[in-house]
Formats: structure tokens, sequence, C-alpha cells
């Protein structure tokens, strides 16, 4: 038998997206379903206290945090801190679990710094391992099932950051789909998770209902991927919501799918345009989209008041050094209202990853660069330097106050957000080229200690 009277969750952040010293501002900050929903699922009899500490929200000091288990949440991005954690806490001899997408894709890797790893969705299997902890008998790794029952889930726990709510701009993160039906080459939702799975339509009303705010944002990678979308929207009309989500760009060209998410209350949606090059969708397997037709689905988007936080991908194989400019032409010209950049990223357990690894062009092994901020990969068309600076330029001129201006005039659509989030976005601009390797790799923050046996 295990003591467990407290548990200790930790949500290391990358340095960009860290609180204070980052630049990622509250204006754009939104609360990840990850903690709140991991705390819900701990089963209230076993009477277990939970302290949550997360990176984008404060800065953590690991030496005044006790509990009888450590339990650590990373994307790709913030592994190597995860791992950095995870060294110092059992080297004071506290187990430590990890989860989060990073372990689902590299789980031999992130087994060598934790007591037991967990793969995929923590809906049956962290409870399970609660108990078997408690129990004295923990196993190395728990892996989701592919067949989970995706109803009633317990209410996420958003108030575990009631002291500090104010640091987000919302906590109200909802999911109502998990996975994706596409299986772009460059995305690791499809190699995550199994397949496209919905909630029931009646949970995730309820779940909204009881939200105690007019606004909440989804976080599902894309929610309309099927005829799920158009029930789930009907049955929100009701419930007189505002909120936004990300989605592929089929929201604009579905016009009668478009209407239900408006009288829904849909506000903005973050769409992954990628690149304005149809071959380049295609060479990423994304040709279900068409570049010719992204235009007139953003004037729709336009026309019904959806606001827009458009992302592209720079240096993909395909690209030149004409890519920035080309980009951002499009940005202009369809008054994009949040344009956000990133560079050609490959993520460990998707095919691109293989493929970059095949050809040997990987040039950065450390995770901490995995943020879509910094060049990883040997580019085809242009090189490392031409790629980096190419990213940060269009980033500053898509920010320019001028620009800024010309597009929010234009657009009108949910303005207050709009606007607020373009002030963030241009800081978040002007600090980027501040975080360099160094920057990105500094864990001198986090204490070190041998592990002991
Ligand atoms: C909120 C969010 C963010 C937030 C915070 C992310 C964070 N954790 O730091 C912000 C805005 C900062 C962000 C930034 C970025 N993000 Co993001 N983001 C999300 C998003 C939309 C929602 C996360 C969420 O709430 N999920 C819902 C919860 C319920 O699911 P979950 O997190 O997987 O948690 C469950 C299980 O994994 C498991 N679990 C998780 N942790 C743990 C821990 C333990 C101990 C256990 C037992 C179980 C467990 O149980 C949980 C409950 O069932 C996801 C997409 C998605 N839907 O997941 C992308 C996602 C996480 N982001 C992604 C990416 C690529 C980015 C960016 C690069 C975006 C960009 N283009 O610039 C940056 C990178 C930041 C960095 N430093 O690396 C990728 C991750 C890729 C990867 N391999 O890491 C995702 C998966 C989207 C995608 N498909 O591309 N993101
Ligand atoms: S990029 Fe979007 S559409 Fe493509 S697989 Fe990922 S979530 Fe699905």
């Amino acid at each position: 038998m295990n003591k467990l009277d407290k548990i200790a969750f930790i949500m290391p952040r990358g340095a960009v997206y860290r609180y204070k010293t980052g630049a990622f501002g509250k204006l754009i900050r939104y609360a990840p379903l990850t903690l709140p929903a991991l705390v819900s699922l701990i089963p209230k009899e076993m009477n277990i206290e939970c302290e949550v500490y997360d990176e984008g929200i404060e800065v953590v000091d690991a030496t005044k945090i006790d509990a009888d288990l450590i339990c650590i949440s990373s994307i790709t991005g913030a592994s190597s801190r995860a791992y950095r954690y995870a060294e110092y806490f059992r080297g004071r001899g506290k187990p430590v679990v990890i989860g989060g997408v990073h372990a689902t894709l590299c789980p031999d890797e992130a087994a060598q710094h934790a007591d037991s790893i967990q793969v995929g969705l923590g809906i049956e299997i962290f409870p399970q391992m609660l108990r078997d902890f408690r129990a004295g008998k923990m196993q190395p790794l728990y892996k989701a099932r592919s067949d989970l029952c995706y109803a009633k889930f317990p209410l996420p726990r958003r108030d575990i950051y009631a002291s500090k709510k104010m640091r987000f701009i919302t906590v109200n993160s909802v999911q109502a789909t998990y996975g994706c039906r596409n299986k772009c080459a460059f995305c690791c939702t499809p190699y995550s998770s199994p397949g496209y799975c919905h909630r029931p339509i009646e949970d995730v009303v309820e779940e909204i209902r009881q939200i105690p705010s007019k606004n909440f944002v989804f976080v599902d990678p894309s929610p309309i991927e099927d005829g799920y979308a158009k029930e789930l929207f009907k049955a929100m009309i009701p419930l007189k919501k505002h909120w936004a989500s990300p989605m592929t760009i089929r929201i604009g060209e579905d016009r009668e799918l478009l209407e239900l998410a408006v009288k829904a209350g849909l506000k903005g949606v973050l769409v992954g345009f990628e690149t304005v090059s149809q071959q380049t969708l295609n060479s990423i397997r994304k040709g279900f989209n068409s570049a010719n037709r992204f235009y007139n689905a953003v004037q729709l988007l336009h026309d019904h008041d959806v606001a827009i936080m458009g992302c592209f991908v720079f240096g993909l194989d395909s690209d030149d050094k004409a890519c920035f400019d080309r980009t951002l032409e499009f940005v202009h010209k369809a008054n994009i209202d949040i344009p956000r950049f990133t560079v050609n990223t490959a993520y460990p357990g998707t095919p691109h990853y293989e493929e970059m690894k095949r050809q040997n062009r990987i040039i950065e092994t450390d995770w901490s660069m995995y943020d879509c901020q910094h060049v990883i990969l040997k580019p085809a068309q242009m090189s490392v330097d031409e790629l980096q600076e190419g990213h940060f330029r269009a980033w500053k001129e898509a920010y320019r106050i001028g620009n800024a201006v010309k597009r929010l005039a234009c657009s009108r659509s949910f303005l207050a957000y709009s606007i607020t989030s373009n002030i963030a976005y241009r800081m978040y601009a002007d600090n980027l080229p501040r975080f360099t390797r160094d920057v990105m790799c500094d864990y001198s923050d986090i204490p070190q200690l041998a592990i002991s046996n």
C-alpha cells in the first residue's frame, strides 16, 4: 500500500509560453482543458487533495512542491522540461507519472523518465493508475483502449484555476470531438488518437449550459468533419452562448453548416490554411483543401461576422523564398483578422517526421525547440537562416500597425476580441527573436538532483 493523500500536477511550458518571461500574453492565453479534465477523473471516494501548477500562468518553484505523487502533462515542446522536473522529483524519492500528447507519441522515451506513463486520454486509465498506485501495484505503462466510451464524462474541474483565472482570457474550454478524419502528414492528431470520436451531443450541451459565462472555446482539432457538427450546432442554439473553435476551412465552404454555427453563437474560427499553394497543400496530404477557394471562404465567414485566426506554415518542401511574401499578400488581401505563422516542424510519430529522419534533415534534437517558431529541419529550397529570418519578418510585417488597422477596419468581425488579439500578437511578434536557442533550452530554473535508487 502507498500513501496517496495528495497529487501535484505540473504542466511545463515552452519558453515562449511561460508566465512573465514568455511572449504569449494574457489576451490570447486560454486554459487548456488537460488539467481540469484530469482532476475531474480522480475518484471522489479516494479523497485525494490536488495542487495544480501550470507554467503558463505561474512561476513554478519545484522545491516548494510536496505531494505523494507527481503527475506531469506535456506536449512535445515542453517535454525536455517535463523530463527535468521528473528527474528532480524522482531524485527526491517522489514517484512521477508522465502523460499527454508527447508521451502518447513517444512512450519509450517518456518511460525512461517516469515511474509510469499514460498513453492516450486519461478517461479510464488515470483512475485505474491511481487505484493501482494506492494498492502498491502501479504499472509502468497505461494505454487507453481504442474503443473508449465518450459518454458521461465528469464535468471538467475548471475551478482548479479559480485563484488564477484572471491570468487566462477564459478557463471555459470544451471538447466535443477527439481525433480527426483527415491525415495531414505533419499533424500529430491522427497519429495520437484512435480515429474521430464524438461525445454524445446531450452531454456536450449540458456541459456548455453549466458554464457560468456567455463565452467559451472549443479545443477540438476540428469538430465539423462529419454530420455530427450540424446536430451539435442545432442543439446549441437555445444556449445563446458565444464561442470560437479550431476548424478546417470547410466551415467557409458549406453555407448551411456556417449558418447553423453562427446561430449557435460562433464568433471566431482558427483555421489551418497552412499554405496558399495547392502544390504544397497536396504535398502535406491536405489536398482536400483548395487554395483557390480560400479567399471566397474567408469572405463568407466575414459576411457572417466570424473572425478568422489563420495559421500558415513556412518552409515546406515546395516553398521557395517567395513563400513569405506570397502568404502575406493573401493575408492582406483576404483581411485575415488574426494571422499566425509557423515554420515547418516535424513532430515525432508523424509520417513527416519519419520522412525527415530518413532524409537526414533533422538538425535539432532538443524538444524545447519544437514550438513551430524555430527551424528544426533543413529546408529544401532555402537556408536555415533564410527560413528563420523570413518567418520573423512575416510576423513583424503582418502586425505592423498599418496592416493590423487596415484588416480590422475591413473585417469588423468579433471586433473587441480581434483588436485585443492583434495587440497581443504584435507584442508576441516583436518578442519572438529574443527566444534564441540559449533561452529556449535554458533549464537552470529547475533544480537538479541525482535519482536515488
Ligand atoms: C490549449 C492548446 C495549446 C495551449 C497550451 C498547450 C500546453 N499544454 O502547453 C497553447 C496555446 C499555449 C498551445 C501552443 C501550442 N500548441 Co497547442 N494545443 C492546445 C489544444 C488546442 C488543446 C489542449 C487541450 O486542452 N486538450 C484537451 C485535453 C482534454 O486533452 P489532452 O491535453 O490530450 O489531455 C488528455 C490526455 O492526453 C491525458 N493526459 C494529458 N496529460 C496527462 C498527464 C498525466 C499525468 C496523465 C495521467 C494523463 C495525461 O489525459 C488528458 C485527459 O483525458 C491542443 C489540441 C487538443 N485538442 O488537444 C493543441 C496541441 C496540444 N498543440 C499543439 C501545437 C503544435 C502547438 C503549437 C506548436 C502551436 C503553434 N502552431 O504555434 C504551440 C506549441 C507550444 C510549445 N511550446 O511547444 C499540438 C501538439 C503537438 C505536439 N506533439 O506536442 C496539439 C495536439 C494540436 C495539434 N494537433 O497540432 N497549445
Ligand atoms: S491539420 Fe487539421 S485537418 Fe489535418 S489532420 Fe490535423 S486536425 Fe485534422
